[in-house]
């Protein structure tokens, strides 16, 4: 604060300067009034003094987010204003500024993009401007704020800037960051010690390549680095300051100052609420913050350094300036009273110059009638040309519309070439304004020397919205799935049908081997049957085979003995009968049983019928199937996309028919604008203007001819007297030149 009240008081000193100026001038005035006009001077002495009262000197900070730059500001501010969080917080621009500078009570005034403002109390800061609000979408609905407090630090003209961390800046907060820094006496990059360097932050110092002798670089949280790491992190991030990939620093500004603005705060606001610290003297945690060291470099650069010599500089050029030319004015009073100067060749001069501007005028009269055919002729051709590239914009657009093939691309490219066409409708029209002017004015000059016709671009408003029903009616996409599911649900039954065949057919084989085996089984049966039939007749025939094999078997024995002649009847024989006949029933029976069993399977068999002979006959059906139905789904696709195709080119036809209507009345606009551009008038305003001003300068020199006349003619006492009042206030003049020449060195 010592440096501030040196400055207050060098400020004093200027203040005091001008004031001694306009009291000389008072003077001049009161006692030289009818010789001579210092006005205009006066008013221009004025106008700068205006200017160095307004001075500001304005500090912008900017960091990456949580680097602590809301903390940082409120430790200059000595109070906890600024909302901080651990998360995103500062979410628009915030400007600090002393309370007379604004409302003369506390508050703060919100300026939205929209242009409206509103006035809020400190409770309400939170919902205008931080990330948390419930309110509003700060980043984008806010431009910036104004954020008026009652304290030291910002007298005497100090602006502090809140803005929010670097890698998220809505784009009208960087360029409103960006700009104010390049206007600023000083800006602070804040960097975290704790992850020191960030990428954004070097990207971002590049686009300030040209105020980089006005940034500083500051690292925040030194309390979060152990103090044997302190040196080695302030080296690494110097080092990177002055070799990285986006923008180096001079090596005689890459300095880095370490400090902690928490504990600063804490130190100095004692109702600030952290975790840490608790029991640190006050005195003792301000030392540790290593604030007051920063500070003060900021505070000398300010309010002592070179910026600060050049800021005094300014007034004092300013107000010698208006010595130097009341200096002139007298010395003139001095030559005139001293009978140096002629009061006939004054008034021949004045003849002459007033012959001259009649002429001119005359000859402007004249010219004028002239200019009217010609501006014409000039206008329609750059309608002309001004159409043939309107209509060439157009084609563009409706090629571009022609070469879409799908709904979605032609959303997209419509939008796209709306944009774009607004961009060179735009460059259009301002080239095409320009042209003429620049034709106009070849016109005005070839026929009037030294005129020019300007043709205002600044107030065309060109109107680019392009009003035209544009939303892309949603015509039914290619849904391949569905298609799919169509096709096989229109070939069910033709499927089933298949499957059941073939089921069929599969009982029907089964059933047919059945019956083969049916069959297979008599014919062994009967072969078995005729075989032990065979051997038993045999047997019973008494074959010789079987003779001597089983011996012989007689149905009875004849034989003579004592008793006579025996005829007995043999039971083995009777046994061996018995048996065939036995076997033959038992097998007939088992014939029949399986011959019954014969005709149901040749039954069953015979029920089922299929369409298909065999299995070959299935899988040519199956294949015939599949091939339909593949057949059908491609048809089916075709003909979606050509529906869809006919769709879409219904669809661009239609909007190309809204959009070269809507484009038509674009068309339209600069034709109106030629036809109010009266640009006759504007020639001849810039003359009449001209005249003027030339009228105004007679009238002048008219008026200093009298005053000079006066003084010539004035008694000899008078114009002694004169002489010496001029000699005083020379006097008086170089005095105070002296003295301001003192305080610049
Ligand atoms: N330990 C420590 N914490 C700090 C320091 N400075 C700020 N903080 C804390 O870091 C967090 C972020 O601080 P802010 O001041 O909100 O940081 P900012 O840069 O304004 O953040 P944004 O507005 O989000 O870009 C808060 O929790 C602060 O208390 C410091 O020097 N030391
Ligand atoms: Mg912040």
């Amino acid at each position: 604060m010592e440096l501030r009240t040196k400055w207050n008081e060098k400020t004093e000193l200027v203040q005091q300067a001008f004031e001694q100026a306009f009291t000389l001038a008072e003077n001049v005035k009161d006692e030289l009034g009818q010789y001579v006009t210092i006005e205009k001077e006066i008013d221009i002495l004025k106008s700068q003094q205006k200017n160095w009262q307004q001075n500001r000197f304005e500090i912008v900070i900017v960091g990456e987010f949580s680097t602590g730059k809301s903390t940082f500001i409120n430790a200059l501010l000595r109070k906890e204003v600024l909302p901080s969080k651990v998360t995103p917080t500062t979410a628009t621009v915030n400007f600090i500024r002393h309370l007379d500078d604004g409302p003369g009570r506390e508050l703060a005034v919100v300026h939205f993009q929209d242009g409206k403002t509103v006035d809020v109390s400190f409770d309400e800061l939170d919902e205008y401007v931080t990330e948390m609000s419930k309110k509003l979408e700060v980043s984008s609905q806010v431009k910036y704020v104004d954020i008026f407090i009652d304290s030291p630090y910002l007298k005497d003209g100090v602006v502090l800037v809140d803005t929010p961390g670097l890698q998220a800046l809505h784009p009208e907060h960087e360029r409103i960051t960006k700009e104010q820094i390049k206007k600023s006496n000083a800006s602070i990059l804040l960097f975290n010690l704790e992850q020191p360097g960030k990428q954004t932050e070097f990207k971002f110092l590049r686009e300030l390549a040209d105020s980089i002798d006005r940034i500083f670089f500051v690292g925040n949280r030194l309390d979060g680095v152990p103090e044997d790491q302190i040196q080695e992190v302030i080296d690494i991030l110097e080092g990177a300051l002055k070799q990285n990939d986006y923008q180096s620093v001079p090596v005689d500004r890459a300095k880095l100052y370490p400090l902690s603005a928490l504990q600063a705060l804490k130190s100095r606001d004692t109702n600030v609420k952290t975790k840490h610290w608790e029991n640190t003297p006050v005195e003792e945690l301000f030392s540790q913050s290593r604030f007051g060291n920063f500070e003060q470099q900021l505070e000398s650069y300010l309010f002592d350094g070179e910026k600060a010599q050049d800021l005094l500089r300014a007034p004092y050029l300013s107000i010698l300036n208006f010595y130097s030319e009341l200096g002139r004015k007298l010395a003139e009073v001095k030559e005139l009273v001293a009978g140096q100067i002629d009061i006939e060749q004054l008034e021949a001069q004045q003849q002459r110059l007033m012959d001259e501007i009649e002429l001119r005028k005359i000859q402007l009269k004249n010219d004028i009638m002239q200019l009217k055919n010609l501006f014409q002729d000039e206008i329609r051709a750059s309608e002309q040309d001004f159409n043939s590239r309107f209509d060439k914009l157009v084609d563009d657009i409706k090629e571009s519309v022609n070469q879409v093939i799908s709904n979605e691309e032609l959303e997209e490219m419509i939008q796209h070439e709306i944009l774009s066409f607004n961009n060179r409708y735009e460059l259009l029209f301002t080239q095409s304004v320009d042209d003429l002017a620049g034709r106009l004015n070849d016109v005005m000059r070839q026929r009037l020397d030294g005129f020019e016709v300007n043709v205002d671009t600044s107030t065309i408003q060109i109107d680019t919205s392009v009003k035209a029903n544009l939303a892309i009616k949603n015509t039914k996409k290619l849904d391949i799935m569905q298609i799919r599911e169509e096709v096989e649900a229109k070939f069910k039954a033709q499927q089933q049908d298949i499957e059941e065949d073939k089921e069929l057919l599969k009982q029907k084989i089964e059933a047919e081997a059945n019956l083969k085996f049916k069959q297979m089984e008599i014919d062994e049966m009967k072969k078995r049957h005729d075989e032990e039939i065979a051997f038993r007749n045999m047997l019973i025939n008494r074959t010789s085979a079987t003779k001597k094999e089983y011996g012989v078997i007689k149905e009875r024995t004849l034989w003579f003995d004592k008793k006579g002649f025996r005829d007995v009847k043999n039971e083995e024989y009777d046994l061996l009968i018995e048996q065939r006949r036995r076997i033959m029933k038992e097998n007939e029976e088992k014939l029949s049983t399986a011959r019954r069993e014969q005709m149901e399977a040749m039954f069953s068999s015979s029920a089922i019928s299929s369409n298909f002979e065999d299995m070959e006959d299935f899988r040519e059906a199956k294949r015939e199937l599949r091939h339909q139905k593949e057949a059908t789904y491609l048809q089916q696709v075709s003909e979606h996309v050509q529906a869809m195709d006919r769709a879409l080119e219904k669809e661009k036809r239609r909007i190309l028919r809204d959009l070269e209507s809507a484009l038509l009345t674009k068309k339209r606009d600069y034709r109106s604008f030629l036809r109010d551009l009266d640009a006759l008038k504007i020639a001849q305003e810039r003359i009449t203007q001209y005249t003027e001003e030339q009228d105004q300068s007679l009238a002048e020199s008219q008026k200093h001819l009298e005053e000079r006349k006066q003084l010539i003619e004035q008694n000899t006492n008078e114009q002694a007297r004169i002489s010496e009042i001029v000699s005083n206030i020379e006097k008086v003049i170089s005095a105070e030149n002296a003295r301001i020449q003192i305080e610049i060195i």
